[in-house]
């Protein structure tokens, strides 16, 4: 008997204003351009394709504030509209697969999401640990701060999105491929215990030593998991459209098994794929790359 699977609601977040390099809210036309909808269908999943969310346009692009915040009103509304929809999502029994867009898009998936958990556990991929607040960021870009904002820390406009904070506690973390972290960045891991797998630990232990200390990390206290995958944790070699690429990331494999080792333990409950930049990209690779993974995580087998 074929079991009941849960229907995917995509949301496509065509955001590009939480960073500096334009091309990144072509982000999801380019993944379902690679085929993510049929490669869902393939495995058996009822798809629901929401559409994009609307993205306002401020009159003049990059517009730092003495808040050191770019484009803040913007990205604001765009994370309020984001929330609903992810939260409609969610009421009706959907698993919420947001694209991207930029990562400052974390901030209205998990809006939307963590309301209806008590306790939701985030598992982050990314070559940056998005701990910034305007106080600590280098660039004033709010794709360097959701992680950060999720918490309940930073300007109280990004905190309060969704109308409460904050979304997600520190020991339900873990940030999985980080090697460009910022000084006050590293900071807020020290002084909130968040627990990192940085390059040094999947080279030491092995991707499937990480997802299995992770998993057990993140599934302890927690009723649901998030999934927020940032293209720039892979190796750029793998995934060359993304703004802020980092040279020593994981490679496609590793990548792959890790979204393997989720998909066999069926623990994540809503998931963002996020800053697949198709001006950046080498023939659409970086989408390509980002739809396998999407496949491997809901359960495309090799053999
Ligand atoms: N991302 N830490 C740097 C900053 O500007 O805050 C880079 C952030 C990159 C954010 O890739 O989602
Ligand atoms: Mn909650
Ligand atoms: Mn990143
Ligand atoms: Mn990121």
């Amino acid at each position: 008997v074929e079991q009941v699977k849960k229907k995917i609601s995509i949301i496509g977040v065509p955001m590009d204003l939480g960073q500096t390099r334009r091309g990144v809210d072509m982000g999801p036309s380019a993944m379902r351009y690679a085929g993510v909808v049929e490669r869902l269908e393939a495995l058996n999943f009822e798809v629901d394709d929401r559409g994009d969310v609307e993205i306002g346009r401020p009159n003049k692009l990059d517009v730092k504030n003495d808040k050191n915040l770019k484009d803040l009103n913007e990205v604001v509304k765009a994370n309020e509209i984001l929330a609903d929809a992810v939260s409609n999502a969610v009421e009706k029994g959907n698993f919420p697969l947001v694209l991207g867009g930029d990562h400052s898009i974390a901030i209205g998936t998990l809006a939307g999401v963590a309301n209806k958990y008590e306790n939701l556990g985030v598992i982050w991929f990314d070559a940056h640990g998005d701990l910034n607040t305007g106080d600590t960021s280098p660039s004033g870009n709010i794709h360097g701060m959701p992680l950060a904002v999720s918490l309940g820390i930073g300007d109280t406009s990004l905190t309060k999105i969704g109308g409460y904070a904050p979304k997600i506690k520190p020991e339900n973390i873990v940030i999985i491929g980080a090697r460009s972290l910022d000084d006050g960045e590293k900071e807020l891991i020290k002084e909130k215990g968040i627990k990192v797998f940085t390059m040094h630990e999947i080279d030491r232990l092995g991707m499937t030593n990480v997802m299995e200390e992770a998993i057990s990390h993140v599934s302890q206290k927690t009723d649901g998991i998030h999934l927020s995958l940032d293209l720039d944790a892979l190796d750029p070699i793998d995934a060359p459209g993304v703004g802020t690429p980092v040279i020593g990331g994981t490679t496609y494999r590793e990548t792959h098994l890790a979204m393997e080792i989720l998909a066999e333990r069926d623990l994540i409950t809503s998931a963002e794929f996020v800053e697949v930049n198709p001006i950046l990209d080498n023939k659409n690779s970086t989408a390509e790359a980002a739809v396998g993974l999407i496949g491997s995580l809901f359960g495309e087998k090799l053999l």
